[in-house]
């Protein structure tokens, strides 16, 4: 190891296991992001919050700015490693360390996936109710960086609902415990929800308790589909009027294209130009009676054309497969991505505003719309044809994300519903955030992380 800030690190370490291979440095300095070349100094892999305490303190000592690393499964750029970066791995920090029955709680390492923390949870008899489809990959430290959502915030919100305290590494290498699994906790600022979210700019978590949740009752999955977008919000109001709802998505004609060319399995015969998955509280014969009623009602209404409800575990897998499975499958095609939010109430309007920007704007690319409808959330992928260079097809988006940025602005939504920003969103947080509270945020930083150590150049 020839380069004196690591052996100055391995000396104050001895234990700490580091890998500077070409192949580890790729691996590591990259998220699910395909836009920037990993360029990490090092990766470290910390075993303990004493080691991660040491790191730190050595970042500042030789002034080496640090990017910490959960499951990378990022989509706006938060743990890309591409300037010389010390990447901090919490990935050997993946152990459930300690259940409190009468708390409800877990204490989890920030390294542990979330799809550990909910087997965690059922083996206790209750969940942990924040999922989305990365779960398998995506840890619960990188949750709480971004303030995950996903499919079932309709019925629990966000991460930041389920946090009840955090270990935190500061800037400096000190340790902080905020909030320690209170519930009542009226000693002014929680520092703990300002470390929600803060893309790793504050801290580096190392220790999260989560609240768990009873188990929902038994529930159905059924599959919609729908003649205009229009109706999106139609169905929604009326089946959220009329039913329990755990989740709420929905997707273009495009996106079941590419989910079925990947390999998901076709639920309904016809052809629509939109669809909905829905999963609702279904424990007994009145509930699946209300479901029907409903369908029938926005069938009678014109809002709804066909629709498919799962009759087994297998099925209810298979028609969440069709929204879960579109990420991955358009993948291969480099989407750029968006990820928006506007309040429930203003989805009508601005979806009209946004499908005419779009048209206008992109009548030259396949562009595929999806995401958690029921919480005024967007996702729309804009494919790269295969001709068009990277840099200009990114350069062609980037112009139109501007004008999405002043459409959102002007319905009070968000540039980041649930991604983050990054470093693929940066150059629009002005559009969601005031100068004011930009200049605050920047305050905030200053004071945790003095001297710039903790993922610069993300968020601002
Ligand atoms: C989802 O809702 C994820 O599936 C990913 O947030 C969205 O790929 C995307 O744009
Ligand atoms: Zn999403």
């Amino acid at each position: 190891m020839t380069d004196p800030r690591l052996a100055d690190l391995q000396a104050s370490l001895p234990n700490l296991r580091l890998l500077t291979e070409p192949g580890d440095l790729e691996h590591y300095g990259r998220d699910w992001t395909r836009r920037w070349t990993p360029a990490p100094l090092a990766i470290a892999l910390p075993s303990s919050v004493e080691e991660v305490q040491e790191v730190m303190r050595w970042a500042n000592r030789q002034g080496v700015a640090v990017v910490p690393s959960g499951g990378r499964t990022g989509l706006s750029g938060g743990a890309v490693a591409a300037q010389g970066e010390l990447v901090l791995s919490l990935q050997r920090m993946n152990r459930a360390l300690a259940f409190e029955a009468a708390d409800r709680t877990l204490t989890v390492q920030a390294g542990m996936t979330l799809q550990q923390a909910h087997e965690a949870a059922r083996g206790h008899g209750l969940i942990y109710p924040v999922d989305f489809a990365a779960r398998g990959s995506c840890s619960i430290g990188g949750n709480v960086a971004t303030n995950a959502g996903g499919i079932r915030v309709i019925r629990y919100g966000n991460t930041r609902e389920w946090i009840a305290g955090l270990k935190v590494v500061a800037g400096n290498g000190e340790l902080l415990e905020l909030n320690r699994g209170l519930i009542k906790n009226s000693s002014g600022y929680d520092l703990r929800q300002l470390m929600i979210g803060s893309e790793g700019t504050l801290g580096i978590v190392v220790e999260a308790t989560l609240k768990l949740a009873e188990p929902p009752p038994p529930s159905q999955v059924m599959l919609l589909a729908l003649p205009h977008m229009d109706a999106l919000m139609q169905v929604f109001a009326a089946f959220r009027a009329r039913l329990s709802l755990q989740a709420f998505e929905f997707f273009t004609a495009l996106a079941l294209k590419h989910v079925l060319a990947h390999g998901a399995q076709r639920a309904l015969d016809g052809d629509y130009p939109y669809y909905v998955v829905c999963e609702f509280d279904a424990a007994d014969e009145a509930a699946r009676d209300a479901a029907l009623a409903a369908f029938e009602q926005a069938v009678e209404q014109g809002w709804v054309l066909d629709g498919a409800i799962a009759q087994s575990e297998a099925q209810a897998a298979a028609l969440w497969r069709l929204r879960e499975g579109i990420t991955e499958s358009l993948a291969p095609h480099r989407p750029y991505k968006n990820d928006i939010s506007v309040r429930i109430g203003a989805v009508p309007a601005f979806l009209h505003e946004m499908q005419a920007l779009l048209t206008q704007a992109y009548p030259q690319f396949e562009v595929v719309w999806f995401g958690h409808i029921g919480d005024g959330n967007l996702h729309i992928n804009v494919l790269k044809p295969q001709a068009l260079a990277d840099a200009e097809f990114i350069a062609q988006c980037e112009q139109v994300t501007k004008l999405l940025a002043a459409t959102l602005q002007r319905h009070g939504g968000s540039i980041s519903a649930e991604h983050g920003i990054g470093l693929v969103k940066r150059p629009y947080l002005e559009s969601t955030r005031s100068a004011a509270e930009i200049a605050l945020m920047r305050g905030v930083r200053q004071v945790f992380d003095p001297h710039g150590i903790l993922n610069p150049g993300k968020l601002f």
